[in-house]
C-alpha cells in the first residue's frame, strides 16, 4: 500500500522523515490520517513545515491519535489548556526541557504514546536542534548475549529526582510517578522489540545488584547515544515534530543561550509497556 495524500521524505533511512503536502490546521481526512499514522510507524518521528496552528488546532490534531495527556509535574502553562506543555527558554532560563536523553513521562504507569510539539520562536542565529533516537535500532545492535541477558528484566522509572523543584512550585508533599517497566518491551503497533531505558527517568534495574545494575544502565545509555542510531532536526518558525515516544528518546540542545525559543507540545497518552 503506498501512501497516497502526503509526501514523505526521510531525513536518513534509520529515523525521522519529513512529511509534505498537509495542512494540519485543517481536520484531517480518515486517509490522510492513515497516511500520516503509518509515516510515524514507519519513519518513528515525523516533521511538519510550515504550519500555522491555533493551540486548539493542536489539540485536535493530537485528539486524532488518542486522548491527550495532562503532565504529572509541570504547573498549568495556559490557562484553560492543561494538556499544553509550554517549552519555552530565554536570557532567563536556568535549564530547559530534554536537556539529558529521554522518552517522555517515561515514570508513568502508562507512558505516552507520543508528543506533538510546534514551535513558534525559535533563536535567529540557530541552534536549538532537537535529536532524536530509534531504540529498535538500539536494541538490534546490542550483540545476541546481551539481548538475552536483558529479555525478562524490568527498570524501575522515577519522576522524583527529574521533577522535584523543577518548576520553581511548591511541591512539598507531592509524590511524582514511579513505575516498573520492562527493559525490552514490545511496540504495540509494530510488534517488533526495542530498548526501554532511559537516561533522564530510569534509575535501577530491578533484578540486578546496585553495581550491576549502574554499569548496566551506563553501557546502555551510551549506546543510545551512538550517533548512526540518530537523527538531527532543525527548526524554523512554526515547524512540528511529532515522535512515537515507545519507540524514540529525543535530547534538546540547548547552545542558543540568551535567545529566546518557545513552543506547545501536546502529549497523547500510552498504555502499559510489556
Ligand atoms: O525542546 C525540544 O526540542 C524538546 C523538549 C523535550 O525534551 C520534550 O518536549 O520532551
Amino acid at each position: 500500500m503506498s501512501i497516497e495524500t502526503i509526501e514523505v521524505r526521510k531525513l536518513t533511512p534509520v529515523i525521522g522523515a519529513e512529511i509534505h503536502g498537509v495542512d494540519l490546521s485543517k481536520g484531517l481526512s480518515n486517509q490522510q490520517f492513515d497516511d500520516i499514522h503509518r509515516a510515524l510507524m514507519e519513519n518513528l518521528v515525523i516533521f511538519f513545515r510550515d504550519q500555522r496552528l491555533s493551540i486548539d488546532q493542536q489539540k485536535d490534531f493530537g485528539r486524532r491519535f488518542g486522548k491527550l495527556h495532562i503532565h504529572p509535574a509541570a504547573p498549568k502553562g495556559l490557562e484553560e489548556h492543561p494538556e499544553i506543555l509550554v517549552i519555552k527558554a530565554d536570557d532567563k532560563s536556568k535549564r530547559v526541557a530534554g536537556e539529558e536523553w529521554h522518552s517522555d513521562v517515561s515514570c508513568d504507569r502508562e507512558p505516552p504514546m507520543g508528543s506533538i510539539l510546534h514551535l513558534t520562536t525559535v533563536p535567529p542565529d540557530g541552534g536549538g536542534d532537537t535529536v532524536f533516537a530509534n531504540m529498535y535500532r538500539a536494541y538490534e545492535t546490542l550483540s545476541e548475549p546481551m539481548r538475552r541477558m536483558l529479555e525478562g528484566l524490568t527498570a524501575i522509572h522515577d519522576g522524583e529526582h527529574v521533577f522535584r523543584g523543577r518548576y520553581g512550585i511548591k511541591d512539598e508533599g507531592k509524590v511524582f510517578p514511579r513505575s516498573e517497566h520492562p527493559v525490552i518491551r514490545t511496540h504495540p503497533v509494530t510488534g517488533k522489540q526495542l530498548l526501554f531505558v532511559n537516561r533522564g527517568f530510569t534509575t535501577r534495574i530491578v533484578q540486578l545488584t546496585r553495581h550491576e545494575s549502574t554499569a548496566m544502565l551506563e553501557m546502555l545509555y551510551r549506546h543510545i547515544e551512538t550517533p548512526e542510531l540518530h537523527c538531527r532536526f532543525k527548526w524554523q518558525a512554526n515547524s512540528i515534530a511529532f515522535w512515537d515516544n515507545r519507540c524514540v528518546q529525543h535530547h534538546a540542545l540547548w547552545d542558543y543561550y540568551p535567545a529566546r525559543r518557545y513552543g506547545h507540545r501536546v502529549t497523547i497518552c500510552g498504555d502499559k509497556p510489556y
